[in-house]
């Protein structure tokens, strides 16, 4: 005999809670008929809903980040976490060097230069070379060390900072955060987000990059302190800045807009349709095997 489960979504990937016109009621005559529910790295779970949902037993979310989801409220409940991880790692990678590109080289800002006309009054100014250059990567995790190997096609000398230096590995670990940026010229953030990585690039670490650094988040709009990061770029202590991530999405602060010496993504880095399909299936297959074996393919930690 075949058991059916219901599995609630959280966002709108088809039909689902997003698209209850009050689904706080929704949740309160439904919720204890799912077993499954299905959300994001940006939709999350926290313990409210996990809450709402007496019957759950398995969480399959669409992301690798873990950090709006209450891992803590679903292990006390003995609840399966599955992640979406490694799929995405060459499209998050691939996107980090197109904002080291974009904003070292001015590809945005001269697109834009070229159609308000102003070639006509003259060249577009010179920019900054980003090939032989020296690459800091703050968490050489999974996404970390598919950037690092980017960075040999670039001729780029590579260290990275993480709380522990990588085993079998050849980059150079760097124990202190303001050493690395202090060595790079481009400082690219990939570790989790949440409470243990809030505001970690703060004034110092921004300071410590200095007036020819530039700084590329694809990680979480939480790790760095945004109104520093604002003021160094307007007051010119770093040199720019390539954000795919922000921390109150999707409010960019007002001061990043007008500055031509950033590029503003919106959260867009694991969007390739082959990514994004990749980490659907996965979705999938993690539900299909925890209702199958009872456990699910790729659990988050
Ligand atoms: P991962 O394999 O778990 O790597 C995370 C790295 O962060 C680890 O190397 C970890 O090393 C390091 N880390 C954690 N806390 C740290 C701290 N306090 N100081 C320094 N390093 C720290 O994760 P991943 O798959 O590479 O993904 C990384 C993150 O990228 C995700 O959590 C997600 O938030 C973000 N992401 C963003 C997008 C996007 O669309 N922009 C897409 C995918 C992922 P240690 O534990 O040794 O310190
Ligand atoms: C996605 C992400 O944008 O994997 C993550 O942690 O932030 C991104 O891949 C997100 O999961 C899509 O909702």
């Amino acid at each position: 005999m075949t058991t059916r489960h219901r599995v609630l979504q959280k966002g709108r990937l088809l039909p689902g809670l997003a698209g209850e016109p009050d689904p706080a009621a929704y949740l309160a005559a439904q919720g204890h008929t799912f077993t499954g529910l299905v959300t994001s790295a940006v939709f999350g779970a926290d313990a409210a809903l996990i809450e709402a949902l007496p019957s759950l037993q398995v969480i399959s979310s669409f992301g690798v980040g873990t950090d709006s989801l209450d891992l803590a409220a679903a292990a006390r409940r003995g609840i399966a976490v599955a992640n979406t991880p490694d799929v995405l790692n060459d499209c998050v990678a691939d996107l980090a060097f197109a904002l080291m590109l974009d904003v070292a080289r001015g590809v945005s800002a001269a697109d834009r230069f070229l159609r308000r006309g102003e070639w006509h009054q003259g060249r577009f100014r010179l920019g900054q070379r980003v090939s032989g250059r020296r690459l800091g990567i703050v968490g050489l995790g999974r996404i970390g060390r598919t950037i690092a190997r980017r960075a040999a096609g670039f001729d780029m000398a590579v260290r990275y900072h993480s709380r522990r230096p990588v085993d079998g590995v050849d980059w150079v670990h760097e124990p202190s955060l303001t050493g690395l940026a202090e060595w790079c010229d481009f400082l690219v953030v990939i570790v989790a987000g949440g409470a243990g990585t809030r505001h970690l690039i703060d004034i110092r670490v921004l300071d410590a990059l200095g007036p020819e650094g530039f700084l590329i988040n694809v990680a979480r709009g939480s790790v760095v302190d945004e109104a520093a990061l604002v003021h160094a770029l307007q007051t010119g202590r770093i040199a720019g800045a390539g954000l795919d991530v922000f921390e109150a999405e999707p409010n960019v602060p007002a001061g990043l807009l007008g500055l031509d010496n950033v590029v503003l993504l919106p959260h867009i880095a694991s969007g390739t349709a082959q990514t994004r399909g990749a980490m659907a299936d996965l979705v999938h297959e993690n539900l299909r095997a925890f209702y199958r074996d009872g456990r699910v393919q790729t659990p988050a930690s």
